[in-house]
């Protein structure tokens, strides 16, 4: 009864960092108009983290140690194949950040309520949930909090999030 016979894998990389993260207005192709990490497709004969670390410097510039955090399965009932996606988070990074013809970076207020408020990082734009993904809502906050998750996301075709899970990892 396969009704998806084919899996394409993704990358998404996140920059956390003294309280803000670095997400990316992706201005063309998939997910255009919404705010993401940075990532794309796994070429032939990459690993997910090589994949992760040349998405990175392609769209925002910069180079970083990318350590694995979670990993996403979704359908999307409009495409006949499955996605997955390794989500991978730095700390610190290299170069100078920059808007790429993909991807426009800006830095978000990433402190939760336990930290103390940095006056500089509150004054930064909330998570812009409302223009992100459906499913980002439910594992952004396991990836602020270092916590390793895996998930699985059904959309229907109208773009509306069906069903989903997300499970911390526990070994
Ligand atoms: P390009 O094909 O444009 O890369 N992506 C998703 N990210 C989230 N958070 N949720 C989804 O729910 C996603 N579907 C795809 C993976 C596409 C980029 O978009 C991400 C890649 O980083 C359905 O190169």
């Amino acid at each position: 009864w396969s009704e998806f016979t084919e899996v394409r894998r993704y990358t998404n990389a996140f920059i956390i960092q003294d309280g803000k993260i670095l997400l990316g207005y992706k201005k063309r192709g998939y997910g255009q108009g919404l705010w993401n990490g940075f990532g794309g497709k796994v070429e032939p004969g990459e690993s997910s983290l090589q994949a992760a670390e040349r998405e990175l410097e392609e769209e925002a510039g910069i180079r970083a140690q990318l350590r694995l955090a979670g990993t996403l399965f979704f359908i999307d009932a409009k495409v006949p194949w499955a996605f997955h996606i390794d989500i991978f988070v730095a700390h610190t990074f290299t170069g100078e950040i920059i808007e790429t013809d993909e991807m426009r970076p800006q830095w978000f207020c990433a402190q939760m309520a336990e930290d103390t408020e940095d006056p500089e990082v509150a004054r930064l734009p909330q998570i812009p949930y409302d223009r992100m993904w459906a499913d980002d809502i439910y594992w952004m906050p396991q990836l602020l909090r270092d916590t390793p998750f895996a998930g699985r996301m059904d959309f229907a075709k109208n773009g509306t999030l069906r069903k989903w899970w997300v499970a911390k990892v526990v070994n």
